[in-house]
Order: structure tokens, then C-alpha cells, then sequence
């Protein structure tokens, strides 16, 4: 669980079997689960073939953990090598393979003390175990089949999820939903490439006209739910990172007091000078359960000082990669020079400042009005963000939504298909297919780590009678 998603998803991408007692298992390893810091209670978590002995050697209670029934808390002593007392504790027992690891498991719940968890792990240590590594124990779940890929990566992403529908994403990952998508594709892949090797070993024109119509029809609804699942890509980076919106506009029209009243706190420094913004500054916000990352920038004007004009470049540069910008313009004043009427979809014009009186030249422009000094407008600002979100279809319908390295994979696979389509057409050869999709099938494995293909593969093509 302290292991990068990256990291996870390295070790799970080769070839190494899932289950493969050489690699996992060998080692008992400790850890404190829960994180530094003063608190009520904290977790020790041992793992691994000798972890009831290590737990048996360092507990003292009315019976011994290797007595213990599985899952049950016992009270108890949790003692230093030379038999002095470090903390009374809470000890259970997993045992394999029905725990989270699917290894023997003990947990024990203490003090939550810098030093008496440090002084209970040393004792771990000191009874055999080894200090794990960051998301080992995750790592071992998933290398002894307890979860797919995707699901030790969500269990990250439930730890770090900000918003409801973040954490909705992460529960609905940890329960399997996107493995299970990502095993149907590979069932569809497999079919057509089963079809495939039947062609090429049964008969003796390659594939018939109308079967190969059939096997088109079927590579190209696996190339459609793979680019479906592409598509959840930016909902992805948006359920993990919040959409950007960028403040933006001329000095003094209230962008920063804008984002304090967003935020609901005073986070910039505001005032009636001109250009007191210099950089952009970052703040994410809950907007009724849509991460939102507010950015407020360096006013534009024409400028002389180097730093301002660096900052008002930060603000082009934070404008290029924004999902959503808000236009923020002092009605007070005339229109800005050059300023531009037509909006697209991705910009929302706000006319700040409505406490004060209008300048004429506003008159007819149904821009939204806001006032940042008394709140009028803000709930309606605030809706229009998130219907503009929803319409740029930037808030993701259904939860499910894949990650950096999922789409790595997907891409991958996409471009298999491509291939193998472009094969379909042009030579028609079975054997060139096959590999393109054998290469395909291979990235959709990768993102639930799913490795030993030929194995499947063969079981797939146990169910054939022969001539088919
Ligand atoms: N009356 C009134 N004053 C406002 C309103 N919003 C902002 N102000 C004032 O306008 C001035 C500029 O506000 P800021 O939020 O600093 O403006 P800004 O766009 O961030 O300005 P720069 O950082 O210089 O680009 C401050 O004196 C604010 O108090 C409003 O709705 N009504
Ligand atoms: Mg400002």
C-alpha cells in the first residue's frame, strides 16, 4: 500500500506468474500500517509463512497466537526480545490463504505513539521479520491472486480520492468493474484469435469469405470497447486530479477575490492595486462532488515589469491547458481593449463587481453578473461551471475510469487492431492476424497483469471440436 501505483504496475506487468512460491512468500515482512503521528490506536501488520511464530514471539496472553481462531482480537502484551513490557495491544490472526495478503497475516492494533509502534515493529524485526517495502503488502496480495492489477492500483486511488465521486471511481475499481471489462475484451480477443488458429490448422484456403466477414464484425466491436475505455481516459485525470478552470482577465476585475470566495477562505491577497497577482496559484475545490482545480493568475495588461510579464506568461501557459476558463471582467469599467465578444464552450464571460453601478457599455451583453464583495451570482456561477462540465462531457457519467498506465496498455492495444485490420483487408492471411492480435491481447493483459497467454489460450482451445 505505500509502493506508486507505477511501481505496482512494473512489477505486475511482466511475465511473472501470479502465485509463483519462489518469488512471494519467501520473506516474512512488518510494517506500521497506519501513518505517523500521534493517534487513539495504530496498526502493526505482519506477513508472510512465519508470521503466527514472529506474532507467537513477541506476545504475551492468556493463549498463544498460533491458538488463536482466525479474525479474532485477543488482549494481550506485546513484549521486547529481552521480555520488557512495550505496549498492551489487540492481536488477530488471518490465515492464509483468507486474508488480504493471502499470506499468514497478524495485525496488531497498539497505542498509536511514534515510539511505541516503532518499539513494536523493532520487536517484529527482531523476531525474524523484514521491514517491508512500500505497497508490499498490496503487491503480495495481488501476486497471490487476491486482486487483479487495477484493483491494488485503486486501492491507492481510495486513499488518495478527494471527492465523492473519486472515491465512488476507486470502490467501483477495488470491486473488479474495470477488471471485469478488461477480461471481457481479452475473451473477445481470444475467440477471434481461437477462430484464427482454427483457420490456419484446419484448413486448407485460409479463411472462407463469410466467415471472414463474421471475424471482421467481431475485430471490430473489440476495437470499439477498447477505444470506449480510451475515451474515460480525461475522466481519469479529472476524477484523480480535479478539471481545470482558470481565472482569468484583466488586473483589478476580482480574480482573486473570485477564488477566495470559491474557496471559502482568504487565500490570495487582494487589493485595488493593479497587477497584485504576479503567479498563478493553484487551490482545489469540492464543487458539489466535482474535484475542481481553481487556478488564479497574473491579471493581463501591458507591462514593463520583467516579473509581471513573466507572470501574465504563466497565465497563457495555464490558459493552453485549461479545461474551463472564466473570464472575470470589472464592469465598473469600459470593455478591455481587443476585448473578445464570442465565447466558446470552453470560456465563461463574468461581469464582477455587480455591488456597483454598470458601465453603459455593458448594456447588452447577458454575460453572467457576480458580485465577489456581497455573493450575489455566485450559486448561479457556480452551476454554469458545472453544467459547462458536464456538457463538455468532463464529469464522468459512470464512474469507471482508467489511469495513465491503463491507457499506455489500451493504446497499445488499439494500434494492434489497427493493424490487424488493415492485414483483414489487404492480405487477408490468418497468420499475419494473429500476430497483431497475440500483440494486442498482450497490452490488455498487462492492465490487469494477466500473464501466461499461450496457458488460456490453450484452455480456449480445448473447447473446440476439431473441424471448427
Ligand atoms: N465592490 C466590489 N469590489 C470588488 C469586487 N470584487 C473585487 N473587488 C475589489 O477589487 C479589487 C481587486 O480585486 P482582486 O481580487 O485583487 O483583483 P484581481 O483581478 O485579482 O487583480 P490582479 O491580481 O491585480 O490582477 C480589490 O480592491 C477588491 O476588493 C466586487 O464584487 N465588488
Ligand atoms: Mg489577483
Amino acid at each position: 500500500m505505500h509502493r506508486s501505483v507505477e511501481e505496482t504496475a512494473l512489477l505486475g506487468s511482466g511475465s511473472s506468474a501470479a502465485g509463483d512460491p519462489e518469488v512471494i512468500g519467501a520473506e516474512t515482512i512488518a510494517a506500521i500500517s497506519t501513518p505517523a503521528g500521534e493517534g487513539a490506536i495504530a496498526l502493526v501488520r505482519i506477513s508472510g509463512p512465519n508470521a503466527i511464530s514472529i506474532g507467537g514471539k513477541i506476545f504475551r496472553g492468556k493463549e498463544a497466537p498460533a491458538k488463536f481462531a482466525s479474525r479474532l482480537q485477543h488482549l494481550g502484551e506485546v513484549v521486547s526480545e529481552s521480555g520488557n513490557l512495550i505496549d498492551q495491544v489487540m492481536m488477530s490472526i488471518h490465515r492464509a490463504p483468507a486474508s488480504y495478503t493471502g499470506e499468514d497475516l497478524v495485525e496488531i492494533s497498539c497505542h498509536g505513539g511514534t515510539l511505541v509502534t516503532a518499539k513494536i515493529l523493532e520487536a517484529c524485526l527482531r523476531a525474524g521479520a523484514r521491514a517491508a517495502r512500500p505497497g508490499e503488502f498490496t503487491e503480495r496480495a495481488f501476486l497471490n491472486g487476491k486482486m487483479d492489477l487495477t484493483q491494488a492500483e485503486a486501492v491507492i486511488d481510495l486513499i488518495r480520492a478527494r471527492t465523492d465521486l473519486a472515491l465512488r471511481s476507486a470502490t467501483e475499481q477495488l470491486e473488479g468493474k474495470l477488471g471485469e471489462k478488461i477480461a471481457n475484451i481479452r475473451g473477445d480477443l481470444l475467440d477471434l484469435l481461437a477462430h484464427l488458429e482454427a483457420a490456419i490448422d484446419f484448413s486448407e484456403e485460409g479463411i472462407a469469405p463469410d466467415e471472414g466477414d463474421t471475424l471482421r464484425a467481431r475485430l471490430d466491436s473489440v476495437r470499439a470497447q477498447i477505444a470506449a475505455l480510451l475515451a474515460t481516459a480525461d475522466h481519469g485525470r479529472i476524477l484523480r486530479d480535479g478539471v481545470r478552470v482558470v481565472i482569468y482577465g484583466p488586473t483589478n476585475a476580482g480574480k482573486s477575490s473570485l477564488l477566495n470566495r470559491l474557496l471559502g477562505y482568504e487565500r490570495v491577497i487582494v487589493s485595488d492595486t493593479h497587477g497584485t497577482t504576479r503567479d498563478t496559484i493553484e487551490e482545489t475545490v469540492n464543487l458539489r462532488g466535482v474535484p475542481v482545480r481553481l487556478l488564479d493568475t497574473a491579471g493581463l495588461r501591458a507591462s514593463t515589469s520583467d516579473i509581471e510579464r513573466e507572470g501574465i506568461a504563466r497565465t497563457e501557459h495555464s490558459l493552453q491547458k485549461a479545461d474551463l476558463r472564466l473570464h472575470i471582467v470589472d464592469r465598473t469599467t469600459a470593455p478591455p481593449e481587443q476585448f473578445a465578444q464570442t465565447v466558446d464552450g470552453n470560456e465563461i464571460l463574468v461581469l464582477n463587481k455587480s455591488d456597483l453601478a454598470e458601465h453603459p457599455e455593458w448594456k447588452n451583453n447577458n454575460a453572467l453578473r457576480i458580485s465577489c464583495v456581497t455573493g450575489d451570482g455566485l450559486a448561479d456561477l457556480e452551476n454554469e461551471i458545472l453544467s459547462r462540465i458536464s456538457k463538455q462531457n468532463l464529469r464522468p457519467e459512470n464512474a469507471l475510469a482508467i489511469n495513465t498506465r491503463h491507457r499506455d496498455c489500451l493504446r497499445r492495444a488499439l494500434e494492434a487492431c489497427d493493424r490487424a485490420r488493415k492485414s483483414f483487408d489487404e492480405t487477408f492471411s490468418p497468420e499475419y492476424l494473429s500476430v497483431d492480435l497475440n500483440e494486442a491481447l498482450g497490452a490488455v493483459g498487462e492492465v490487469i497483469g494477466t500473464a501466461g497467454v499461450e496457458q488460456i489460450l490453450d484452455s480456449v482451445f480445448g473447447q473446440f471440436c476439431i473441424g471448427k
